[in-house]
């Protein structure tokens, strides 16, 4: 086990990365500027199995956007509301900026088939508190297949975590290949489960090519930092695209 040869953030496109496919604004505009009150918010899915930290990851990023950007959250779960009432027992967000969605039946169907109840929850979050710059969706817990519509999110993000042992990355399904960033988490716990985080690098650059991954342990850095740039890198290029739309 050598986790100490990785670094934290291995091949993530932080703060920019040329090999990470990606779209410029137009010169002129600034990708800080806030976004017209009509503007669509960026919509960022997050998924991944059960456990593997989805709840916490938002729970940091709200901390990390609490006094940065106008922020919206969207739980899904089967048949509770519990992520949504962590994060309002959590205190990281006002309450009225987080709307659960039961959805009652298989969770990929509530963010990749039949996404009405989700795009609803996004509208009314916006009625009731106001134009968002940000609108994270948390898929209900899942397996390695779940992707997102891309009529419900912009950008996704999968969650995977070290527990389960280092060859989850190399199992891949669309999530871990596909997702814009993989984030694995808990690597706190690699040396308990003997998880070598470089086999996990090595395979998640042979699964994603030049897509980002981050590694993260949401219990030593509260504030996802490397998730945090990411988004941000993200929402810069998502406020530029509207600017010359
Ligand atoms: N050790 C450790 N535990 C974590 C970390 N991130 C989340 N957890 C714990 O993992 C469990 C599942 O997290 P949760 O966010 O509910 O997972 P979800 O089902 O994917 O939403 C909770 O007990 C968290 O406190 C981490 O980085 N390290
Ligand atoms: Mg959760």
């Amino acid at each position: 086990m050598r986790p100490e040869t990785v670094s934290p953030t291995p091949h993530a496109s932080i703060p920019h990365d040329e090999t990470v496919p990606h779209t410029h604004p137009e010169p002129g505009v600034d990708p800080h500027a806030p976004l017209p009150p009509t503007a669509r918010p960026l919509r960022v899915g997050i998924g991944g199995p059960v456990g593997s930290g989805k709840t916490a990851l938002v729970a940091a990023l709200c901390r990390a956007f609490a006094d940065e950007l106008r922020l919206g959250v969207v739980t899904n779960d089967i048949y509770t509301t519990e992520d949504a009432d962590f994060l309002r027992r959590a205190g990281v967000l006002d309450p009225a900026r987080i709307r659960a969605v039961e959805t009652g039946c298989c969770p990929h169907t509530a963010i990749r088939d039949d996404i009405g109840a989700n795009l609803d929850a996004i509208d009314e979050l916006v009625d009731g508190v106001g134009p968002l710059d940000l609108v994270l969706v948390e898929s209900g817990g899942d397996n390695l297949t779940a992707t997102f519509s891309r009529g419900l999110v912009d950008r996704q993000i999968f969650v995977v975590d070290v527990a389960g042992g280092d060859k989850v990355p190399r199992k891949g399904g669309p999530g871990v290949t596909a997702a814009d960033l993989l984030v694995i988490n808990k690597t706190d716990l690699a040396p308990l489960v003997r998880a070598d985080l470089s086999v996990m690098d090595r395979d998640a650059r042979a699964r994603r090519g030049d897509l980002p991954t981050v590694f993260l342990s949401i219990v030593g850095d509260p504030l996802a930092t490397g998730v945090a740039d990411w988004v941000r890198h993200e929402l810069a290029h998502h406020r530029g695209r509207l600017a010359v739309a």
